[in-house]
């Protein structure tokens, strides 16, 4: 019998019959990335429903020399979770919350608890947790802090990385990191959680996490405005950000084409203007102190705008239900744009000041390049990250556009990098970005992160192939 062979099977009596799949048909799912753009393979699918399976589990594959892909909610768009041989550990059934501290304001939740999840336990407790992102329904927060999830309320909260205070992680060896402090201040030595926050499974398995929570929003508004470019966008930014300071909790914006793509492709998704416009600002003011004047704040704001001729059109949701409509335009996009084709998606960023001047040069150049590719351009302009996505030219075949993709992430990674931005600011690397993280990365941090690979992950059985 084979190392792996003998390994895979003590992995079975490890984790019991309810601990493994590996049936093809029922590991199927948890080989494919979200867009169906990375296959993987994997020899087994386990299910540990512990920590300490999970540390035997990883001790059992360190001494066969089994490479493990952990998994959550298989929500990423990098090819992060796919395995490449080896086993696939999801965390999936360690979904508790063990503990929420409301003085504290802090909740210990294990990490194949749902994003939803999380979001709900808070809001029972009359408090926030803020992460907020389209998969929250089936993502999980093991997975949003592997991968430092960003999503809609990064210009108030900050990523994944600053909402978490405390980590359990099991290293490359079995060893279990109990490391659930719930401090907010805790200076003793180096701040190892973040070696693990955003390593996406390469360097330890994270299990559960200590998490900040926030005052409860007890006002909101939501508004939609709408502009003839990002310049008049960006000047909306400026004032919303001048006259609402922390008020102004998300500011994202979309093109034209993402109104008429999500229009067409998602019933719910409703145009709440009359005429065409270029761009939509989707902006969203909240605060803890019931009664606060946001609408007010938030109508000197757009009459402004409008009175400057900076905005076109407005609309303020009169309703909680309005807000989830104008809301349901902007989540609705990445959905919606499957159905035009093949898309090529760049996840950037560049100083918020830039995003007019970066879409507008990227826009120039992937035209000239591919006259009639659909430029998709929308995300989260408070804090300068533009999913600049493009569709393939209607009608053209699909596998010819995406044979280029190359030639387009090129295009788009160095005009965002050279104007001091990032060619990956949420979606983080996976398989799909490694080549551009060597090529844009100065020497000297590849070469850390490669070090710092090999000192906590020797027989390299976390998630090779990932990220370096
Ligand atoms: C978003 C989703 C991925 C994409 O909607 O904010 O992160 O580029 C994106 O479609
Ligand atoms: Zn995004």
């Amino acid at each position: 019998m084979s190392a792996t062979q003998a390994t895979l099977d003590a992995i079975r009596a490890v984790v019991g019959p309810q601990g493994w799949i590996a049936e093809a048909a029922d590991m199927a799912p948890y080989l494919v990335e979200e867009r169906g753009l990375h296959f993987g393979s994997c020899a087994l699918v386990v299910r540990p429903a512990s920590v300490a399976e999970i540390a035997e589990v990883v001790r059992l594959c360190a001494a066969g020399g089994v490479p493990i892909a952990a998994q959550g909610g298989n929500t990423g768009l990098v090819g992060g979770g796919v395995p490449d041989g080896g086993i696939v550990l999801t965390t999936a059934r360690l979904n508790r919350v063990r503990a929420l501290d409301a003085l504290n304001h802090t909740i210990t939740v294990e990490s194949g608890c749902v994003l939803a999840d999380v979001q709900k336990a808070a809001e029972e407790a009359g408090l926030l947790f803020p992460l907020s992102l389209g998969s929250e329904g089936s993502c999980q927060i093991g997975g949003n802090l592997s991968t430092n999830a960003g999503g809609v309320a990064v210009l108030r909260y900050g990523n994944a990385r600053d909402l978490v205070l405390g980590l359990e992680v099991v290293l490359a060896d079995g060893t279990v990191w109990e490391g659930l402090r719930a401090l907010r201040k805790d200076n003793a030595g180096f701040e190892l959680k973040h070696l693990f926050i955003g390593a996406e499974g390469t360097l330890g398995i994270i299990t559960a996490a200590v998490l900040k929570l926030f005052p409860a929003p007890k006002a909101r508004e939501t508004a939609l405005a709408a502009a003839d470019d990002l310049v008049a966008v960006l000047g909306l930014f400026a004032r919303a950000r001048a006259a609402a300071g922390d008020s102004l909790t998300a500011f994202e914006m979309m093109s034209r084409r993402c109104m008429e793509f999500a229009c067409r492709h998602d019933k719910g998704a409703r145009d709440p203007f009359a005429a065409p416009h270029a761009y939509y600002a989707l902006m969203e003011l909240t605060s803890p102190r019931p009664g606060e004047p946001l609408r007010d704040a938030l109508e000197t704001v757009l009459s402004a705008a409008l009175e400057d001729g900076e905005v076109t059109d407005a609309v303020i949701a009169a309703s909680t239900s309005q807000a989830r409509d104008l809301w349901r335009i902007r989540e609705t996009i990445t959905e919606a744009q499957k159905h035009e084709g093949a898309s090529i998606k760049h996840d950037v960023s560049v100083p918020v000041s830039r995003v007019p001047e970066f879409v507008a040069g990227a826009t120039a150049s992937v035209e000239a390049e591919l006259p009639g590719i659909r430029v998709v351009d929308f995300g989260h302009m408070g804090d300068g990250n533009v999913h600049f996505n493009l569709s393939q030219p209607e009608g053209a075949d699909g596998a010819a556009f995406l044979a280029q993709r190359e030639r387009f992430n090129r295009i788009v990674h160095d005009l965002a990098v050279g104007m001091g931005g990032s060619f990956s600011a949420e979606h983080g690397i996976g398989t799909l970005k490694r080549d551009d993280l060597v090529r844009y990365k100065p020497a000297v941090e590849v070469d850390l992160m490669r070090r710092l690979k090999a000192a906590l992950d020797p027989n390299d059985i976390m998630n090779p192939g990932k990220v370096l």
